[in-house]
């Protein structure tokens, strides 16, 4: 068939040039949109093209699953309960190879393309780096040609946007769906069903063996949502498979003919209560019940779903773990260790030890956290009523478990109890870590320093029973989105210096390190970088009305808020400064702009205060001519991945100031790296890696290390010596106090200052002088320009190690024992 612009109804679908894609999105307009061309928005104009792009995309989805289903290839399952994917449109014409064909298209239909892509309303289905670490991964399986799905929950309601009022944060409902979302494929009729409380009941089956029934309370229904998510440069397109929640019947019968109308509903409503909303991951973890649902709720769904798809494909059940590798993205999904239990035993009616054998064999466990308060554990009673068979299964998990402890250490029944999947000390409850350690093959951490913590400290007694299950993963980013697509400029620098090749093979990048002594190259560099500046500086004005001068050295930090990452430490330093030039108007200082931009968790009292301090102090610092040609400040508000993309291009400096031992890995240092922003930063997370690649003189180190700040808080830590010891310091406390940053309100910060002062759980002031002093390298580097820009040059070159692609292959060939598998069109 050929339509009247002479292209085949193929080249309208799936046609990469720009007149197939122009006719695309016309087509789309019309026929899937629908509005006549008078009603025709810029928001059309994005759907549309979304659309088209999809087009493309579903093509080779539906090859690739075609080629894993012919190869009989072993597929990674990830489960996370987070994807924070970040805007599609983008992204997917990158991946695809046809940016410049979308933009010429839009143009002949009289539209910019940059303006179409700021329509998109990002899925912010995550929380922040673990969620965001999930979707580089996703990234780089499919690049990497490796079949995979990534699982997890189609939260109708994603993290919140953040406003800021008055200097403080304000939460607004996400409603990301509000407009529909082109990237999703509803599939109602893959759908699996999930029980609820009620209790269990053993019974003798027709063979004569004892069995266990389960007699839920409620069933709820779970069905997927696929978005394909496509590989740069390859024809592999996998699926991110996301669960939503319905009632199994919308109508309670019974109810509604005795004339209950609301009774009638009110079951439809609970259940799709299950996948409504995001939980915050740094609040602390108390008894919430629906959390722990959510949690069942797409494990439950995504094994079945496995098993499913498993005998589609004429393979026994006890080949499960030669079909599937299945990846917890920290503990949320760990309940799926007895759920997969569950399904082979109780179900498929293994028996229990060659059910465990593949069990163990599925699964491996990722930790990215050793923050006590962050690890989960459930209380019994909660765990009971909701899940009563697994908590059976658990009870003989650890029966089996603890002989094995008692085998191997026998008479050390502390090693027992603390081991137990059952904690015992105060409420009992189900650790959840525990039960993921023991149901895995293989356990990592997400960076060097945070594996051998985790050896030393959280899982210290499962690595003496298990050593070779242990191994490190240093987190990754995708040089894609947060390189080729945020950076376009360096973007091009690099293909003019390298090829196009880099973007999957970061190692190149060495290459640059000639470059930075050459003074041409180095021209350019500077170029991008205040262009870059420009972009951010900008975006800043429209969003805050802070004027910022691209000249001056940007220095960002953007992350969640939280104690432990320091972003006071940060506003102490600015305080510093100010006063330092209040009280000496000549002082030389590299004029700097302090950019900071998270979010706090709501119900984070300190968090929520630090985001009110930062935005007291810019507003004083930015309103004072005394200061304000030399140093501002800006929070900009709302960080998510969109932003994100003009923020990491543009700085010259990255904060990266958590207490030792704290952060896992980090992942935003890696994407200033990559951006060619030097690091200032303590010995945490991979940062010890990031100095390492490239090299110390390079890289602005300060602050105590992991054992010096266990030791300084085992032998008692009194953050009131720090204050005496140090008038400046004392003198910056005391006019945050004063109410000099609020307005004269000195309640205002009252409870951070007397926080830093009288408890300092996170060693802020311990680690304040050397902090200002380092920051002081950091002014005097800054004034050698030629050098700056050869160190930010050396920054990117070595920055290969940290593509999420090396981090892929590593996780492939020693955890998962996943190949590739090509696909043609
Ligand atoms: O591994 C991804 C990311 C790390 O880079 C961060 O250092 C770490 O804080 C973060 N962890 C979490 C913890 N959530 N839970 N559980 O987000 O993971």
């Amino acid at each position: 068939p050929v339509t009247t612009t002479g292209l085949t109804d193929v080249d309208v679908r799936s046609g990469m040039q720009v007149a197939a894609l122009k006719q695309a999105v016309t087509d789309h307009l019309r026929y899937s949109i629908g509005h006549p061309p008078v009603a025709t928005t810029l928001h059309d104009y994005y759907y549309a093209l979304a659309l088209a792009v999809r087009d493309r995309m579903q093509h080779r989805w539906l090859n690739t699953l075609q080629t894993n289903f012919d190869l009989k290839r072993k597929i990674v399952c990830y489960l996370s309960a987070e994807f924070l994917m970040g805007p599609h449109l983008g992204n997917n014409l990158l991946n695809l190879g046809i940016e410049q064909e979308a933009r010429a298209a839009l143009a002949e239909l009289g539209q910019d393309l940059d303006i179409v892509l700021e329509c998109e309303e990002e899925p912010g289905l995550g929380n922040g780096g673990l969620g965001r670490l999930a979707a580089c991964y996703l990234d780089s399986l499919a690049t990497l040609q490796r079949p995979a799905v990534g699982y997890g929950i189609r939260y109708e309601f994603g993290i919140f946007d953040q406003e800021i009022h008055d200097g403080w944060q304000a939460e607004i409902t996400d409603k990301w769906l509000r407009y529909g979302n082109p990237w999703e494929i509803a599939k109602p009729e893959v759908a699996h069903y999930v029980n609820w409380g009620g209790h269990t009941e053993y019974y003798r089956d027709e063979a004569g063996n004892d069995r266990v029934r389960w007699m839920p309370y409620r069933v709820v229904k779970g069905t997927a949502y696929d978005t394909p998510t496509q590989g740069y440069g390859v024809n592999n397109c996998n699926t991110l498979r996301l669960w939503s929640a319905e009632a199994v019947e919308s109508f309670d019968f019974q109810a509604f003919n005795t004339g209950d109308y609301y009774q009638a509903v009110e079951d439809k409503i609970i259940s799709e209560t299950v996948t409504k909303v995001l939980y915050p991951n740094d609040e602390p973890q108390i008894g919430k019940h629906l959390r722990l649902g959510q949690q069942y709720f797409f494990v439950s769904c995504s094994l079945q779903n496995m098993l499913h798809i498993l005998s589609l494909s004429g393979v026994p059940v006890e080949n499960f773990a030669e079909r599937y590798a299945v990846q917890l993205n920290d503990t949320h999904p760990s309940i799926g260790v007895v759920e997969l239990m569950r399904l082979l035993v109780d179900e498929r009616r293994l028996d229990w030890d060659k059910a465990w054998a593949i069990t163990v064999q599925t699964f491996g466990y990722t930790n990215h956290t050793l923050l006590p308060e962050a690890l989960e554990t459930w209380p019994l009673p909660m765990f009971q009523a909701l899940l009563p068979r697994h908590l059976e299964i658990i009870y003989e998990i650890n029966r089996r478990f603890l002989d094995e402890v008692r085998a191997r250490f026998s008479g050390d029944e502390a090693r027992v109890a603390r081991m137990s999947l059952i904690g015992e000390e105060g409420e009992k409850c189900v650790r959840m870590a525990h039960l993921a350690a023991v149901g895995s093959h293989a356990i990592n951490g997400v960076a060097a320093l945070h594996s051998d913590l985790l050896k030393a400290s959280v899982l210290k007694d499962f690595y003496e029973m298990w050593p070779e299950r242990f191994s490190n993963k240093t987190n990754g980013v995708t040089p894609r989105r947060f390189l080729a697509l945020a950076n376009p400029g360096l973007r091009a620098l690099l293909n003019e210096a390298l090829g196009e090749q880099w973007p999957v093979n970061m190692e190149q990048l060495h290459q640059l390190e000639a470059k930075a002594d050459d003074a041409a190259f180095r021209r350019k560099w500077r170029a991008i970088k205040e262009a870059n500046k420009k972009r951010l500086a900008d975006y800043i004005l429209a969003h805050t009305d802070i004027e910022l001068d691209p000249t001056w050295l940007f220095d960002i930090q953007v992350k969640r808020i939280h104690e432990y990452k320091r972003q006071h430490l940060n506003v102490l330093h600015i305080v510093t400064l100010y006063r330092r030039l209040k009280e000496n108007p000549g002082l030389n200082i590299s004029p700097r702009a302090f950019i900071f931009g998270g979010k706090a968790a709501p119900g984070y009292f300190m968090a929520k205060r630090i985001i009110k301090l930062i935005n007291g102090v810019a507003e004083t610092i930015n309103a004072d001519p005394d200061v304000n040609t030399r140093m501002k400040v800006a929070f900009v508000p709302n960080f998510n991945v969109q932003n994100a993309q003009l923020i990491y291009p543009a700085a010259d400096l990255s904060e990266q100031i958590s207490t030792a031992g704290k952060e896992a890995s980090g992942t935003g240092n890696m994407k200033f790296m990559l951006n060619g922003a030097l690091t200032i930063g303590t010995l945490d997370g991979a940062n010890v890696e990031i100095r390492e690649e490239v090299g110390a003189e390079n890289f602005f180190l300060f602050g105590l290390t992991t054992e010096e700040v266990e030791h300084i808080k085992r032998e008692g830590y009194h953050p009131t010596d720090c204050i005496a010891s140090n008038s400046e310091l004392r003198t910056v406390l005391e006019l945050i106090n004063s109410g000099y940053f609020s307005r004269g309100d000195a309640e205002v910060f009252r409870s951070v200052v007397n926080n830093l002062t009288y408890s300092d759980p996170f060693l802020v002031l311990a680690d304040y002088a050397a902090y200002v002093a380092c920051q002081e390298r950091v002014s005097a580097a800054w004034q050698d320009k030629e050098n700056w820009t050869r160190m930010s040059i050396l920054n990117t070159a070595r920055s290969g190690k940290f593509s999420s692609d090396r981090a892929i292959r590593e996780y492939c060939d020693e955890i998962w024992n996943v190949q590739p598998a090509t696909v043609k069109l």
